[in-house]
């Protein structure tokens, strides 16, 4: 680097020093989430030049040595000098912390939402990074590392090629504490952004592997429609196609898809600026409350006509029903501990009246689908009142809120929460072993009769019946659905125990499906675990050792090197003593656990309502093209 250039740029990296030495005040954190944050910092300047209306095509690489190449075919980083600064445009850019990219007043910029560090960050953060301009008909490059220019821009010559600019970088492996980066992850958010940016085509491909690249394209014209159906394609829907209405809400873009289908779950996806609100905010209680109004009104006329006489509450017109709603905001603002949450307050009135009256509108046009979901509201109202009739409402306070321990629970004596497990147990016998063999301080024990209702497939009314449920819930303590408090929890792991087969399998798949549906704060607070015993005991001489998969078993085998062995498979936790079953299952000191997370919660509510639901079809494709991999495991 020349002298001149390396006093020009001093001012600039004082700015990107302190990213370097803060890393995590700037992009979260430095492990795995930190390293894909990088890359939507980069998406963002390109996703902002679609916005703009000057980018249709957003390619996406992930390079040997784990870089990452974005390309767009926008109108190109200026390659100018930048009057106010004195040095090309392309520097500014990329070493002005927040210049973030545009000069020009694109009021929705995704780059100045939620995260909108601005991609001169990402140049901190990387070892080398190389920016690649084509505009006016020349080809311009610049290079840097860990944030500094290491030349001006060169002028590389002329190009026939269209317009566009590429970004490659390679993140700083003295700041990551993960440098590998996950296809799924980058595809799986290539694709959510391609359906809220319709028309948007956005390439992703794997180069790491040179034996052949694994490549995928995501471009939806349907736009948040498409969302809907992906998200559904395991259900039974109620009509055709998502109901997809495009409006403003003030000034606002506001877009909503909504389907119903024939599950009991309602399913809401929301997002500010391409920005995903997990935990919702206005624009979901303005969507919410407007739905409510204008479904009620449409009950009503209805009710007239038929003399039908039944009492609507809201859970009834959201039962089945999955949503899209994305809206654009010039100054979002996020709220809650993980700012997940859309806090401007004028956004819930504007929400209500703009989509209120589109959905008015289009229920007027569309008789024959207010009549399927109208149908669909009544059924539900029919069951829930129904039920509330016969049950003592007491007790579904009770439940709902966390009431009375039941008496199968065998509890701990410790009563702070963070020190204490339960153990959930496959069965009264197993249950007895796993009694007599925990700790009794701080392990707690609850038996389960066998499989416990399939959520999935039953509305909220008779879960509520289920005992088991109510055991569960009344165990652990927190309530559940819409009622769940993650402060009232008793027991900070909540630990699923059963039998290394089929059956066990089945029983874990229930509790998940329940744990996610009703208490999904649970699962995303990393409370949840799923315990490993052993598969087989294996003892050479006197000396027994425990082994959790097949082939530590196959390994441990090669080592006796012909010595007297006695293998025992284990079928289920019945076979083991108290003793046995404390120490490779139960001890903290000695067990495995594995944790159960919720990466992807699209693709985790797939995986549900395919494994669990109403629909046939899904589970058989799925089931026939899965069953070679679990066939040499499954012991039937
Ligand atoms: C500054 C000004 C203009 C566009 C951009 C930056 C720009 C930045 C990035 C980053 C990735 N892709 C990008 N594409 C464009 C406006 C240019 C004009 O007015 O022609």
């Amino acid at each position: 680097m020349s002298e001149e250039y390396t006093g020009s740029s001093i001012t600039v990296l004082e700015g990107l020093e302190a990213v370097r030495v803060r890393p995590a005040m700037y992009i979260g954190s430095t492990d795995t989430r930190g390293l894909h944050h990088l890359v939507w910092e980069v998406v963002d300047n390109s996703v902002d030049e679609a916005l703009a209306g000057y980018c249709t095509h957003i390619e996406l690489a992930i390079l040997p040595g784990n870089g990452i190449r974005v390309s767009d075919n926008g109108r190109g980083i200026p390659t100018d000098i930048h009057p106010k600064e004195g040095v090309g445009t392309i520097q500014v850019v990329m070493t002005k912390l927040h210049a973030g990219g545009k000069f020009d007043n694109n009021s929705y910029k995704v780059s100045a939402g939620l995260h909108g560090v601005g991609v001169s960050c990402v140049n901190a953060l990387s070892e080398k990074l190389v920016v690649s301009v084509k505009r006016n008909g020349r080809l311009v490059e610049q290079d840097f590392s860990r944030g500094a220019p290491l030349a001006p821009q060169r002028d590389l010559g002329a190009t026939e090629e269209p317009t566009g600019t590429t970004v490659t970088f390679y993140p700083d492996p003295t700041i990551f504490t993960e440098t590998v980066y996950s296809y799924e992850t980058l595809a799986t958010r290539c694709r959510e952004l391609a359906f809220l940016m319709s028309g948007l085509r956005l390439t992703v491909t794997d180069e790491r592997d040179p034996e052949g690249f694994v490549t995928e394209s995501f471009c939806y014209p349907g736009g948040v429609s498409a969302f809907v159906e992906y998200v559904d394609q395991n259900r039974k829907p109620l009509f055709a196609s998502p109901i997809h209405l495009t409006m403003e809400a003030g000034d606002y873009p506001l877009e909503i898809a909504l389907w119903y289908n024939e599950s009991y779950q309602e399913n809401f996806f929301s997002f500010v600026n391409n920005v995903n609100t997990y935990d919702g905010g206005t624009h979901v209680t303005g969507f919410k409350s407007a739905l409510t109004r204008v479904i009620s009104k449409f009950v009503q006329m209805h009710a007239a006509k038929s003399k039908k006489d039944i009492s609507i509450a809201p859970e009834d017109i959201r039962e089945g029903l999955t949503a899209v709603i994305a809206i654009k905001i010039s100054q979002p603002q996020f709220e809650g501990q993980t700012k997940r949450k859309l806090g401007n307050s004028e956004v819930k009135g504007l929400v209500e009246t703009a989509f209120g009256a589109k959905l008015e509108e289009y229920f007027h046009e569309n008789p024959a689908t207010v009549k399927l979901i109208l149908d669909k509201v009544y059924n539900a109202a029919v069951a829930r009142e129904a039920a509330h009739k016969a049950r003592n409402l007491a007790r579904r306070k009770n439940i709902l809120e966390g009431g009375g321990l039941p008496g199968k629970l065998a509890d701990c004596s410790s009563r702070k929460p963070e020190e204490c497990e339960l153990f959930i147990v496959e069965g009264d016998s197993a249950g007895g072993s796993a009694k007599q063999g925990r700790t009794r301080d701080f392990q707690a024990i609850l038996p389960i009769r066998g499989k416990i209702l399939n959520v999935e497939k039953a509305r909220l009314d008779r879960i509520l019946e289920s005992e088991e449920i109510q055991n569960l819930a009344n165990a652990i303590g927190s309530g559940l659905g819409d009622e769940f408090k993650l402060e009232k929890l008793r027991y900070f792991k909540i630990i699923i125990m059963t039998d290394a087969d089929v059956d066990g399998s089945h029983i874990q798949t229930l509790l998940l499906t329940f744990f996610f549906r009703y208490m999904r704060p649970l699962v995303d607070a990393g409370h949840v675990f799923l315990a490993q015993p052993p598969l087989y005991k294996l003892r050479v001489g006197k000396q027994d050792t425990y082994l959790f998969t097949e082939e530590s078993k196959d390994e441990a085998i090669k080592n006796t090197e012909g010595k007297k062995i006695y293998l025992q498979r284990y079928k289920g936790l019945g076979e083991m003593n108290p003793e046995q079953l404390a120490e490779t299952t139960m001890d903290p000191a000695t067990r495995l656990l594995k944790q159960c997370s919720v990466e992807d919660g699209i693709l985790a509510d797939q995986i549900f309502s395919m494994l669990m639901g109403e629909a046939v079809e899904p589970r058989r494709r799925f089931i026939e093209s899965n069953a070679y991999k679990v066939l040499n495991d499954l012991d039937i």
